[in-house]
């Protein structure tokens, strides 16, 4: 009798610790008690990136209004595109006990550091439209962003058809080492890879911004000469920025050489209906609701999916001018 009563007290204590132990595992990324109340002003920080696009501005105003909609205490921050400058900007919110961070990183890596600093200070963090490489997934709660393998995907196979599988084509990268660059590059080479008579003969970093995107189409242009067929651009900026390099040069955009791009901002509508532009694949900025959905979830207590895909589509100028009105970035 004795045998079984100690028999049973064990397998109780070990179902009690099991249960301990599943419990944890079902704990939120990072380990918060529900701070959010109906009515209660909770205070969030954002670290951005920059001001570098079009896109970017539009991001930075989505996730300003809707703070304000909500009555959310928000810390901005704008980084001018360095990561040590957003590591600093973090740091600062851990010391002002922000309930939660929302952070949209310039590059994948070099991260862990400052996050582990978050997590002890058991504060969620919200990744918005970037991506960061961790070994560690739960160093952050959740990532809102577009898929920009695909959309390098959707602007490759749209170039093909136009180009009919053949032509010589130059690329403008974003930021090195940022998310939408490196699988962007990635997408779009997969798909010209399949063609042996599609070659992409340069392709250099115009860092997202039109400035750059002219500067380097300058180059461009001039190494080449009359060889360029196409232009794919990571962004609508630095393709705008090709545009203006293109006519300077004597030739027609659009027509002399065939140019498409990703973000779908208004100016690239405006340059797709004046026959431009020929395609731009559009990634939603508007991501402030999605973003404060995700923080108050947090602060409740759920658990949210590790990433959430935002659905893209293509335009080109076969639809621009229908689309022109209702684009609101
Ligand atoms: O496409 C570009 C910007 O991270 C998705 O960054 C974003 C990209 C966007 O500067 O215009």
């Amino acid at each position: 009798m004795r045998k079984y009563v100690a028999l049973i007290s064990f397998l109780v204590a070990g179902l009690f610790l099991w249960g301990c132990g599943e419990s944890q595992d079902q704990q939120p990324a990072t380990d918060n008690t529900p701070k959010f109340e109906e009515g209660k002003t909770i205070m969030v920080g954002f670290s951005q990136i920059g001001a570098e696009s079009s896109w970017r501005t539009a991001e930075t105003k989505s996730i300003q209004e809707e703070a304000k909609k909500r009555g959310v205490n928000l810390k901005f921050s704008d980084a001018q595109q360095k990561q040590e400058n957003q590591i600093k900007a973090l740091r600062s919110f851990i010391t002002q006990k922000v309930d939660a961070i929302i952070l949209a990183p310039v590059v994948e890596t070099g991260w862990e550091p400052v996050l582990q600093e978050i997590k002890q200070a058991k504060i969620p963090v919200i990744l918005v439209d970037r991506g960061v490489k961790v070994e560690d997934e739960s160093l952050y709660a959740t990532l809102i962003a577009s898929d920009f393998v695909e959309e390098g995907r959707m602007a490759g196979k749209w170039l093909a058809e136009k180009l009919g599988g053949k032509g010589n084509i130059v690329e403008l990268k974003g930021t090195p080492g940022a998310a939408p660059a490196i699988d962007r590059e990635k997408g779009f080479h997969e798909i010209i890879d399949k063609y042996p008579n599609m070659k992409i003969i340069k392709s250099q970093t115009g860092d997202f911004t039109r400035s750059k995107g002219k500067e380097v189409m300058e180059a461009f242009l001039k190494a080449e000469d009359k060889n360029i067929d196409a232009v794919y651009a990571h962004n609508d900026d630095m393709a705008l920025g090709a545009i203006q390099a293109i006519e300077e040069a004597g030739m027609k955009p659009g027509t002399d050489i065939i140019i498409v791009s990703i973000d779908g901002v208004k100016d690239a509508f405006v340059a797709m209906t004046e026959g431009k532009l020929n395609c731009s694949v559009e990634c939603n900025p508007l991501l402030g609701p999605a973003a404060y959905d995700a923080v108050e979830k947090i602060l409740k207590g759920e658990t949210l999916p590790k990433k959430t895909i935002v659905k893209d589509q293509l335009f080109d100028q076969s639809v621009a001018a229908r689309v022109i009105d209702s684009r609101q970035y």
